[in-house]
């Protein structure tokens, strides 16, 4: 993922949201944002890149180009967008990224009553002042009050994919500083968790001034918030705290597995060790009467010692991970390299912005076995499908096939849940499917039971093999939907039907905690990227941290098994 292709398009993001809150330009507003995300999944490095170049990017004219290059030209930043910020205080802009509220809203609130940022608007709704406002009924309050929460809380702590692409950047640089034996990030990002409060990178070496100096002095550092011979503090210009610890490399293990956490792992591991008359830190494993030093080089030693297994950072959540290794029983966790192949991608003939031959490309090119594309169904009427379309696509899709002889390509849609629990197209035309993902894309804010009800009734759609994201959250910005998982865990189990794990970063739906309960069930995954661009492939890798902190082993994810046995599970009635 190139970096200057995703700060463009926040910029041209932050554009189209300035268009639509000061007016009438709706139209416009809807350009830009395309092609922010065009410029987001394009997957050359733009920053060098002519006028002419940015226009073959797709949904990118001539004026949007000429911004680019301005862009770049001029430090990060273009005139109209200038003009824009200027017009709008920063506390609005800062108002349309509640959850709830939106553009139009937001600019209501400033034009009639002087409302100009998060806080004032908390205050406003305390004092009572929205009554009576044209475009704010009655639940409008606490919806408000709900989506300030979601925002105060994404606001401190980043999606994994976003703290993943400093980590890498900064364990890269350091990795090469002369004296440097050993490096990686450590804390929850290791341990996979969805979001991160902030990163913390662990350095062996022998003497720590080199790497402090090439750590502060590293281009991604917008602040120094503390440079001492032990730890050093830095802040990107996006706000992350990145926390650099040097050790020596004899105390490496013990020192990895402490900053690795989580706390509550560690509590439980220096319980056991104070059992066995021994005392863990972050300096090693010492016998406690004599305090003489038992190991600290290697994680795998410090476990041993007490006892224990090795364990993967995901499961170092004190939940249940002690006891299972005590016991032997620690699961043996799905890997990447154990995928196969991707269930649910999209292309440009909805609402991806790579076309079906780059898709396959890029997928050829990671190795896999298989692949399926599952455009949008013509139930998401804006996405304009039509049963001739479909059958195009397959067709192209077909030819594709000969140019890449060890891929094997799966011709699939996502269908759309209704709010009975039907999907789009009839029986007929859903059997010339290799493969169906069914989705709720509307109709959110059903009852509890409703909301069931339509679940368990697209899994018993013969048709239908994955049910995609099941709870529709987006983390930080969206709840999951009111639904009684157990009930569509169990539908899950016993129809045949595999519920997604939706490896987008801003989804992983379902998470760990779900998994955890659905795998009790004997429900079969499946852990899709939903790409819209072929540099989404690659977040596979999130959906693998989050399965593996689900406990999930390689065997209940059909996307690790073989096509023939795939190809068994997806013809539903047969089985
Ligand atoms: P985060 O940053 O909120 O996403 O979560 P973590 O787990 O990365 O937490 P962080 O950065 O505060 O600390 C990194 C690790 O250091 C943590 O997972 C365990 C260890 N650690 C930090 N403070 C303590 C402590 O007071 N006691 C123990 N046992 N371990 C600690
Ligand atoms: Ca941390
Ligand atoms: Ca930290
Ligand atoms: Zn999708």
């Amino acid at each position: 993922m190139a970096r200057p292709n995703e700060e463009v398009a926040a910029h041209l993001q932050e554009y189209a949201d300035l268009i639509s809150i000061t007016g009438d330009e709706q139209f416009k507003a809807r350009v830009y944002e395309k092609a922010a995300r065009s410029v987001a999944g394009y997957p050359e490095d733009i920053s060098k890149a002519d006028v002419k170049t940015l226009r073959g990017i797709p949904n990118v004219g001539a004026s949007i180009a000429d911004k680019i290059v301005e862009y770049f030209h001029d430090g990060g930043t273009f005139a109209a967008l200038e003009e824009l910020r200027a017009k709008i205080p920063a506390g609005v802009r800062r108002m349309i990224e509640i959850p709830t509220l939106g553009p139009k809203r937001a600019m209501t609130l400033y034009e009639q009553l002087h409302v100009s940022s998060v806080e004032e608007l908390s205050a406003a709704i305390d004092e009572g002042r929205l009554q009576g406002l044209k475009g704010f009924g009655a639940r409008t309050e606490d919806n408000l009050r709900h989506g300030i929460e979601l925002l105060h809380h994404a606001g401190d702590r980043l999606l994994v994919n976003a703290a993943m692409e400093v980590a890498e950047n900064v364990v890269d640089a350091l990795s090469t500083v002369d004296g440097c034996v050993r490096c990686t990030y450590a804390g929850s990002l290791r341990r996979m968790r969805e979001t991160i409060g902030d990163v913390d990178v662990l350095a062996a070496a022998e003497r720590s001034d080199a790497l402090m100096a090439a750590f502060v002095g590293l281009p991604l550092v917008a602040e120094v918030i503390a440079h001492g011979a032990a730890k050093t503090s830095i802040r990107t210009a996006t706000g992350l705290q990145v926390d650099l610890r040097v050790v020596p490399p004899s105390a490496w293990g013990a020192a990895l597995q402490y900053f690795t956490g989580a706390k509550a792992h560690n509590i439980r591991t220096r319980e056991i060790a104070v059992r066995h008359k021994l005392k863990l830190s972050e300096y090693g494993l010492f016998d406690a009467p004599t305090n003489t030093l038992i190991v600290s080089e290697t994680e795998e030693e410090v476990y041993e010692r007490l006892g224990l297994p090795w364990i993967p950072p995901p499961l170092r959540e004190d939940r249940g991970e002690i006891e299972a290794a005590l016991s032997g029983e620690l699961p043996d966790l799905i890997q990447t390299k154990d995928l196969r192949g991707d269930l649910h991608t999209h292309t440009n003939l909805t609402d991806g912005v790579a076309s079906l031959a780059e898709m396959v490309g890029a997928a050829a090119r990671l190795g896999y076995a298989y692949l399926a594309i599952t455009d949008h169904a013509p139930n998401l009427f804006m996405q304009r499908m039509s049963d001739e379309k479909m059958l195009a696509q397959r067709e192209e899709l077909r030819a594709l096939a000969a140019e890449h002889p060890k891929l094997q390509l799966l011709h699939g849609t996502e269908l759309n849940i209704d709010p009975d629990g039907e999907v789009d197209w009839p029986a007929g035309f859903l059997a010339g499917f290799d493969l169906c993902v069914a989705s709720v894309h509307s109709h959110f804010n059903q009852s509890r039971k409703e909301m069931t009800r339509r679940f368990v009734r697209a899994c018993e759609n013969p048709h239908v093999n994955i049910i995609g994201h099941p709870t529709g959250r987006l983390i930080g910005r969206r709840q999951p939907y009111d639904v009684d998982l157990e009930v569509v865990y169990e539908a899950a189990a016993r129809t045949g039907t595999a519920l997604e794990l939706n490896a987008s970063p801003e989804r992983l739906d379902l998470s760990a905690e779900h998994l955890i309960q659905a795998r009790r069930h004997g429900v079969r995954f499946a852990i899709n990227s939903d790409a819209h661009a072929t540099t989404h492939l690659p977040n596979l890798r999130y959906g693998v941290g989050t399965a593996q902190r689900g406990w999930l082993t390689a065997d209940e994810v059909i996307n690790t098994w073989p096509l023939r046995k795939l190809r068994t599970f997806l013809n539903k009635s047969a089985s």
